[in-house]
């Protein structure tokens, strides 16, 4: 590395050091310079598979040290950890090669865009001399054009860039910046022949802000919330995921605390507000909600919601409805009734609003309805949803890292998390096999915590070999397998018994001998609660992989119903899930929504 610093300008001798530093340069390689920017950016680890157009990046990673490499057994799999290691640090990274690596990781990344994750995809792409002088190259498509991939990626991503010499150091800060900001992926293509190619960068660190807001329409946008918070009589916090993605969780709890107003939350937000929190009120999902939820929402005559974006599953099929005074604040910008405030921070925002609005004194708490009764179990009759859910509740201690993948563990959404709980699913974007390679990304980045993974088998047989990197690396999580035979949840929708939702019986308990040879791996297959009682006392000291043996056609009623609702959206009045026993429907149905 040559460290030929020099100063630009003579501004130097007029300003703090501090400030000057950014504009101090120095000469750096292009991947070194990359490296150091995702470092200084908080990440610690980067995912992928190697490939001969990102080799050269590799082995300056390898030679510097400045990331740990994680190599994953597919780039859909990196994608998903990228985004499991961001929900927990705030920004992960990929590197892929070119075309085959990128497409493959694509519907991972498209999957952040919708999740509103920040992750930095980049591939290993041909080399600019390539593009010059016209070659054709493998992994393209033969016929003389270099774009395909990038213009792929412009509608998944807030930003793409194919780097070169002269626009590295600007774009290179421009992306990451873009990311943490927009809390949104980018792409960047790294072509291999200018890696180790020497460029003038700044010597100063990157800086991660959110940029600050106007002030007068900070200060505005502040005073109309402000003023119609204290004018209600019911006020009430409606969040979604993007409280999390914008880190304001805290501040929402001090707002509600301060005045004392209910907070519910939509499930792409499961956990973002700690559920022992005592104005939190529940889940809110229209005529699906949970009842305190339901009623503190649609009564209440002032509701500031945060990143509210509804869609069919988070709205009760659409049944939602927010009253007519909701303040809208999302990342950016706030809408204020008829008023749109631009160029205002959130954090900034809710800040201030906190800071600016009066104590409550005269609002106790809503009282929220237990969690449901309790079904008694024969201990060693055939394991059930009701009584697996329940054995699992007990089981969830505070701190847990929780992960749920599409399928019938959608009842996960129904417990009750302890405190300081963090829960990653992917409600918006649903892509199964999501949860296992996000696992893999959040034990990367907090493996001394719990993690619990809650996944159907026809989810796991999409991402199941990731497992072995996890065993590779040897984290310690407990792997929750639901064995039903197939897409349970799918035959909520049309094809209760069609063989097309069935799946081919892995012996998924022997997979971690599989994937690791001398794995201390505990794993369990069971068939009753006793044999689930005895996977649950084991000790957490080694992965434990619990398979359960379900009935295919055994789903607790609000998956199987929201399935069912699911396919009169999808098919329309002439579709045929009315056909007699095409659907599988609630064993007992779900009562009316009051
Ligand atoms: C990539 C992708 N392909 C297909 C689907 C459609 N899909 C949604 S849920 C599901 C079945 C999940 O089955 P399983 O994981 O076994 O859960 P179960 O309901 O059986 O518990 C499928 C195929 C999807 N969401 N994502
Ligand atoms: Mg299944």
């Amino acid at each position: 590395m040559k460290w030929g610093a020099r100063y630009r300008g003579s501004l130097l001798a007029f300003s703090p050091l501090l400030v000057l530093r950014k504009y101090v340069v120095m000469k750096q390689s292009i991947g070194d310079f990359l490296l150091r920017r995702l470092k200084e950016a908080g990440v610690r680890h980067l995912f992928g598979v190697p490939g001969d157009y990102n080799l050269e990046l590799l082995q300056q990673l390898h030679d510097t040290g400045a990331l740990q490499w994680i190599g994953t057994c597919s780039e859909l799999n990196a994608s998903y950890a990228a985004d499991g290691y961001a929900r927990l640090t705030g920004l992960g990274a990929l590197l892929v090669t070119n075309g085959v690596g990128a497409l493959s990781a694509i519907n991972g990344v498209a999957g952040a865009y919708s999740e509103h994750v920040p992750i930095v995809c980049i591939a290993g792409s041909i080399p600019l001399r390539s593009i010059d002088r016209g070659l054709g190259m493998h992994h393209t498509m033969a016929d003389g054009t270099w774009d395909h991939f990038l213009d792929a990626y412009a509608h998944v991503t807030a930003a793409h860039v194919r780097l070169t010499p002269r626009n590295a150091a600007t774009e290179i800060d421009r992306l990451i910046v873009t990311a943490w900001q927009e809390k949104l992926p980018v792409y960047m293509e790294l072509p291999s022949d200018i890696a180790y190619l020497d460029i003038e960068v700044p010597e100063g660190p990157l800086t991660l802000a959110q940029p600050r807001s106007d002030t007068e329409r900070l200060r505005s946008c502040v005073a109309a919330i402000v003023q119609r918070l204290s004018a209600a009589t019911s006020p009430a916090i409606l969040v979604d995921a993007d409280a999390d993605r914008f880190r304001v969780a805290s501040e929402l709890m001090a707002l509600a605390d301060k005045m004392q107003v209910p907070v519910a939350v939509i499930n792409t937000a499961k956990g973002v507000i700690d559920e022992t929190f005592p104005h939190y009120v529940g889940i809110y999902n229209g005529k699906a909600s949970e009842p305190t939820a339901r009623d503190t929402i649609e009564t209440s005559d002032c509701l500031f919601s945060i990143g509210y974006r509804p869609i069919e599953v988070t709205t009760g099929d659409f049944t939602a409805l927010l009253p007519a005074n909701t303040i809208r604040a999302r990342g950016h910008s706030v809408d204020v009734g008829d008023d749109n405030y631009q160029a205002v921070t959130l954090k900034e925002v809710l800040r201030s609003v906190l800071e600016a609005v009066p104590h409550a004194r005269n609002r106790a708490p809503r009282r929220v309805a237990s969690v449901a009764a309790r079904t008694t179990v024969d201990r060693s009759g055939q394991l059930t949803q009701a009584a697996y859910w329940q054995a699992i509740q007990d089981y969830i201690r505070p701190g847990d890292v929780l992960f749920v993948d599409n399928g019938t563990s959608y009842a996960l959404f129904g417990l009750k998390l302890p405190a300081s709980c963090t829960f990653v699913g992917s409600v918006n974007w649903g892509s199964i096999g999501y949860s296992v390679g996000a696992l893999l990304g959040a034990l990367t980045a907090a493996p001394d915590r719990r993690h619990l993974l809650f996944v159907g088998d026809g989810s796991f047989q999409v991402t199941a070999q990731e497992l072995s990197t996890i065993l590779r690396h040897d984290h310690k999580p407990v792997v929750f397998l639901i064995n039903n035979g197939g897409y349970t949840i799918e035959r909520g929708y049309l094809g209760k018994t069609e063989r097309y939702n069935d799946i081919a019986n892995w012996a998924y308990g022997d997979l971690p001998k599989v994937f690791s040879r001398d794995t201390s791996a505990r794993s369990f297959v069971v068939k009753t609660i006793e044999g689930l009682q005895g996977a649950l006392s084991a000790p957490n000291d080694t992965m434990i992989f619990v398979e359960s043996v379900m009935d295919p056609h055994d789903a607790l009623a609000p998956v199987t119903s929201s399935s069912n609702k699911g396919a009169e959206l999808d098919y329309g009045p002439r579709g045929p899930q009315y056909r007699e026993n095409l659907q599988l429907r609630p064993a007992v149905p779900l009562a009316p929504p009051a």
